[in-house]
C-alpha cells in the first residue's frame, strides 16, 4: 500500500512538472509573437539621407520647389549655357543661407554646362534661391524637421 502511494504521488510530481513546462513555453511563445507584433506596429521611418536633384536649363529649376528632410542633398545640375552660381535669397548679399551658395562652397568655382553642385541641407525652413548670374531665376527647398513617415 505504501509503494503505491510512494508510486501515484511520483506520477503526480511528473504530471505536475511536465504542466508547468507546457505552460512556460505557451507564455514564451506569446510573448515572443507580442514583441513581433509590436515591431510591426511601429511606424516606419527613413533613416537614410536622401539625395536629390534639380537640373537648372533655359528655363529655370526643375523642379522649382522641392521638400527634403534635415540632413539630405540636393545636386543642381547645369544644362544650361549660362554660368549657374546657386545661393540663398536675398540677392545679392545670400544671407538668408549664407552656407547655401556655391562660390562659398567650391572657393568662387560656378559649375559649368553639364556640371553640378551639391549642397547637404543642415538648417530646417524654407530656403528661397537663385541663379547669382541670371538672378530672376529662382526656387526653394523646404527642409523638413524630422523624418518622414514612409508608409
Ligand atoms: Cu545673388
Amino acid at each position: 500500500m505504501k509503494k503505491y502511494a510512494i508510486a501515484a504521488l511520483f506520477v503526480l510530481l511528473v504530471a505536475v512538472l511536465v504542466q508547468l513546462k507546457v505552460l512556460s513555453s505557451q507564455r514564451a511563445a506569446i510573448t515572443s509573437s507580442t514583441n513581433s507584433a509590436e515591431v510591426d506596429n511601429q511606424p516606419r521611418t527613413n533613416l537614410k539621407p536622401l539625395h536629390h536633384i534639380v537640373t537648372y536649363t533655359q528655363t529655370g529649376f526643375e523642379p522649382s520647389e522641392i521638400t527634403v528632410q534635415k540632413g539630405d542633398t540636393v545636386t543642381f545640375v547645369n544644362n544650361s549655357d549660362t554660368p549657374l552660381w546657386v545661393a540663398s535669397d536675398p540677392h545679392p548679399e545670400h544671407t538668408d543661407y549664407p552656407e547655401f551658395d556655391v562660390a562659398r562652397s567650391k572657393g568662387g568655382q560656378m559649375p559649368k554646362v553639364g556640371e553640378s553642385f551639391s549642397f547637404t541641407f543642415n538648417k530646417v525652413g524654407t530656403w528661397a534661391y537663385h541663379n547669382h548670374t541670371a538672378s530672376s531665376d529662382v526656387g526653394n527647398v523646404g527642409v523638413h524637421p524630422g523624418l518622414i513617415v514612409v508608409q
